[in-house]
């Protein structure tokens, strides 16, 4: 057996402030990187053509950087179970080390790669977290359950301190020619194009796919926009927040990272203002943990609602209004702008995700499964977690203790695109209507007719009565 460290990275596609790397550099210089292309994810239905051109990106740069410190990064394209063991077989690998990720499907994958890995006397790093600034063990109620409520959550998650970024070596050791020979018979291949794998994204993307990139907009982010972070998140016309979900999403900059530059914002803050308003930017990074420790400790939300109310909801089955609404074409412009946005660039402003997820469920009346699955298959920073916590929220079948919550598009239009500069974007050929009319949506048929944008396919008011008595009946029938 050799002294070969394999480094299996998943969700962190970079090297610097990578936990599982330092402890793998801590045994031994000779530290190689893998990523295994997994049918089962690629092949899934819930992948984004935006999103795999996003991380096939970073391997591409993940590939570079492995070179310039020495090493590689070997690319396998089969069933991870299979392959990883089958490779480090091979190249008579000491160990394969990876980090931890919440996920379902992750930690039944990992729990049959450790199990394949021990058949063969491989050894393995147990549970080594990276993606976390808390682990889920380490942040629970005083009765020692986890959290279902956010704001318990973020006082005791806030109150511990957090680990610094760590160093990592420029100087590893990497396989050599002979092995290399090997490993490309045990499988590994050249790294595919997201097209050869099928996935075809023409648009740009709303962020580089480099660590450098990411890093960038984080100085950039903290340097201006935090400043005014609190007013500014909710406008979706404005560069208010920082495009980072899809680099946090695949792990491409390192959270210590991140958490080291709002530290540093603090530091130099000299208002409580300016406190106030990097300390609402620390909160929305305190949500992302909320909802992995929740997948993490509730691996059941995946499958659907967390509040019985919802578990059997009379949720309609109307295709039509489905499409509408994917399409953007539901006769409602905040809503249809922000699909619109998330069609075309593969991103949508948090403030719209909450309306036009509101809309699916509280006006379409339809199971917000439905719309969790097409996030997931058009957003450049699709996260399972983020996305599943996004819905249950807006749905209220999840953790949120309000009861019901039900957006008035109009009302949330007036509020946070009062000069209807987000509408007009995205919908362009609604742009020489009166704001006043764009943002209330009173816009004639006549008009409508004439730029050939659609009536409203249902009414708010009477569709929200019409929820409020189906969620009367159910919660009665629950109760029962
Ligand atoms: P910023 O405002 O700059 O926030 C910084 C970071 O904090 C984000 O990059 C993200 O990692 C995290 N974050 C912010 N808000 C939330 C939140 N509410 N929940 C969890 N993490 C948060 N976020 C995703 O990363 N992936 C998803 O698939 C996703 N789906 C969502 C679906 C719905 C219905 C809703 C309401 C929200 C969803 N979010 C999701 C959360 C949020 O909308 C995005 O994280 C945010 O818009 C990303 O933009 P940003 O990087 O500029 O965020
Ligand atoms: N991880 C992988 O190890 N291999 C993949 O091919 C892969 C594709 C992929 C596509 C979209 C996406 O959102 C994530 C993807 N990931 C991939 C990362 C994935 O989130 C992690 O592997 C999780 O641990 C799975 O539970």
């Amino acid at each position: 057996m050799s002294d070969l460290i394999l480094f299996w990275h998943r969700r962190d596609l970079r090297i610097s402030d990578n936990t599982g790397i330092e402890k793998a550099l801590e045994k031994n210089k000779k530290v190689v990187g893998i990523f295994c292309l997994d049918p089962d994810i690629l092949q899934g239905d819930d992948v984004a053509a935006v999103r795999v051109t996003y991380m096939i990106g970073c391997l591409q740069k993940l590939q570079e950087r492995y070179t310039q410190v020495g090493s590689q990064l070997l690319i396998l394209q089969d069933n991870p179970v299979k392959a990883i063991p089958k490779l480090a077989a091979t190249l008579q690998a000491k160990a394969v080390y990876w980090n931890w990720d919440v996920e379902p499907y992750s930690q039944q994958r990992d729990a049959a790669v450790i199990n394949a890995l021990q058949e063969l006397g491989i050894e393995y790093l147990e549970k080594n977290w990276d993606q976390l600034l808390k682990t889920p063990e380490e942040i629970r109620t005083g009765s020692n359950t986890p959290y279902t409520v956010y704001t318990p959550f973020w006082k005791n998650w806030s109150s511990k301190p957090k680990d610094a970024p760590v160093k990592i070596a420029d100087k590893f050791e990497g396989l050599t020619a002979e092995e290399q020979e090997i490993a490309t018979k045990a499988g590994v291949v050249e790294l595919p194009t997201a097209k050869d794998l099928g996935f075809n994204w023409d648009g740009e993307l709303i962020i580089t796919p480099t660590e450098e990139a990411a890093k960038e907009r984080l100085e950039e982010f903290c340097s201006r926009a935090i400043n005014e972070y609190q007013e500014q998140r909710n406008f979706p016309a404005i560069d208010g927040t920082s495009r980072l979900s899809a680099a946090l999403k695949f792990g491409v900059i390192g959270i210590r990272t991140v958490w080291k530059a709002t530290e540093d914002a603090l530091e130099n803050s000299r208002s409580d203002e300016l406190e106030a308003n990097i300390r609402t930017w620390q909160k929305e990074i305190a949500w992302r943990e909320f909802y992995q420790h929740a997948m993490y400790h509730f691996p059941e939300l995946e499958k659907g609602a967390y509040r019985d109310t919802f578990k059997n909801f009379p949720w309609e089955t109307n295709e039509a209004h489905f499409q509408a609404w994917c399409e953007g074409k539901t006769g409602y412009p905040i809503v249809d702008a922000a699909m619109r946005q998330l069609n075309q660039i593969g991103w949508m402003h948090n403030r719209c995700r909450m309306i036009v997820a509101s809309f699916l469920t509280k006006d379409l009346l339809i199971n917000p499964q439905l719309g969790e699955k097409y996030f997931m298959q058009r957003l450049i920073d699709g996260d399972l977690s983020a996305n599943n916590g996004g819905w249950q929220w807006s749905a209220s079948s999840g953790m949120d203790p309000k009861p019901v919550r039900i957006f008035n598009p109009a009302s949330q239009a007036q509020k946070f695109d009062p000069e209807g500069e987000y509408i007009r974007q995205w919908l362009p050929e609604l742009s020489s209507i009166d704001t006043q009319y764009l943002i209330t949506g009173k816009i004639t048929p006549l008009e409508r007719q004439a730029v050939g944008y659609p009536e409203p396919i249902v009414e708010h008011k009477k569709q929200q009565q019409m929820f409020k008595q189906m969620y009367k009946q159910q919660k009665e029938k629950v109760q029962a």
